[in-house]
């Protein structure tokens, strides 16, 4: 029987704002080690890297650039030092948590943790992204140099567009093979035509929210199709799939997406039991959106029955 191991990534330097730096320690005083056991569910507590909340990193190009009458400022990346910092370090513990015999339970923090998680898996990852969002950044919308947000790009920087601290994490670019590649749950109205064809054109599947609420079954089994069967599975799940008017947990809204938490949910279980994945990333949780814990409750009981189907 597989052999958890909990490692907390207290970072939110990729995201919009700080509060998902506090997720580890949150879900862990709201009991999620002792939910995944009593679920029967053997996780031992690996600790968590370094905290690195979110710092104000002013875009004094995008300003330099809007001054200059120039349409199109360049894209540049808000806190990437330390979104690279930090994904080094997740690369490394994910590589030595392999190394020995544990299966990496990774609780995040911002969405640019699964970066370090894929380049600690190396070459042959497959990854299935489960996500309200397809986190194209620029690539995938033209006309904007975009927020400078590295939470907003990580897809990009998984197959190799963006900045190279990033894109270069495992050495060889891309970090994960395209067909290799599921996105799962994206809200259609987050993505662009352009952001569509962008991963049509690298044979990416995705699968938006609609297909997996329709049947999270249905989307688990097209997207473990896609990616194939030779190689570790990596399951990334953000928060931020579930319709924030029923879990409001994730640092980006997404009310009216339709995925209902039982919906997505299931996904997880299903991913669990059909993919045996090698490893989870759990990203986009801000305790400061739930004062009273009932949320963080809901979450916890969801996650835990998830991975009870992964023996
Ligand atoms: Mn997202």
């Amino acid at each position: 029987m597989r052999s958890w191991v909990f490692i907390g990534v207290p970072s939110s330097a990729g995201a919009h704002h700080a509060g998902q730096e506090l997720a580890p320690a949150a879900l862990r005083a709201a009991g999620l080690l002792e939910r995944l056991r009593a679920a029967g569910v053997p996780v031992s507590d690996g600790g968590d890297l370094p905290v690195t909340p979110f710092e104000l990193d002013p875009a004094p190009d995008a300003v330099a650039g809007a001054a200059a009458g120039s349409a199109a400022a360049a894209v540049r990346f808000r806190n990437l030092a330390a979104v690279a910092r930090v994904a080094g370090l997740v690369r490394d513990r994910v590589a030595s948590a392999i190394a020995e015999g544990e299966t990496p339970l990774v609780v995040g923090g911002d969405c640019t943790i699964t970066l370090g998680v894929v380049a600690g898996f190396g070459r042959d990852v497959r990854l299935v992204y489960v996500d309200g969002d397809t986190d194209l950044g620029p690539a995938g919308n033209a006309d904007t140099p975009g927020s400078g947000i590295l939470d907003s790009m990580g897809v990009a920087h998984l197959l190799g567009e963006g900045a190279p601290e990033l894109t270069g994490l495992r050495g060889a670019v891309p970090l994960v093979s395209p067909e290799r590649l599921a996105l799962l749950g994206g809200d259609p109205r987050e993505t662009s035509g352009t952001g569509r064809a962008f991963l049509a054109a690298r044979g990416v599947h995705l699968d938006e929210g609609p297909s997996l609420a329709a049947s999270p079954e249905g989307a688990v089994r097209r997207a473990l199709a896609a990616v194939g069967s030779a190689g570790p599975l990596v399951v990334h799940f953000d928060a931020d799939v579930i319709d924030s008017g029923d879990l409001p947990l994730a640092n980006f809204p997404h009310y009216g997406s339709g995925v209902r938490p039982e919906q997505a949910f299931a996904c997880l279980r299903e991913l669990c039991l059909a993919g045996s994945p090698s490893g989870i990333v759990l990203t986009e949780v801000n305790p400061t959106h739930d004062p009273s814990g009932v949320l963080l409750g809901r979450y916890i009981d969801g996650v835990a029955a998830a991975l009870a189907a992964a023996r």
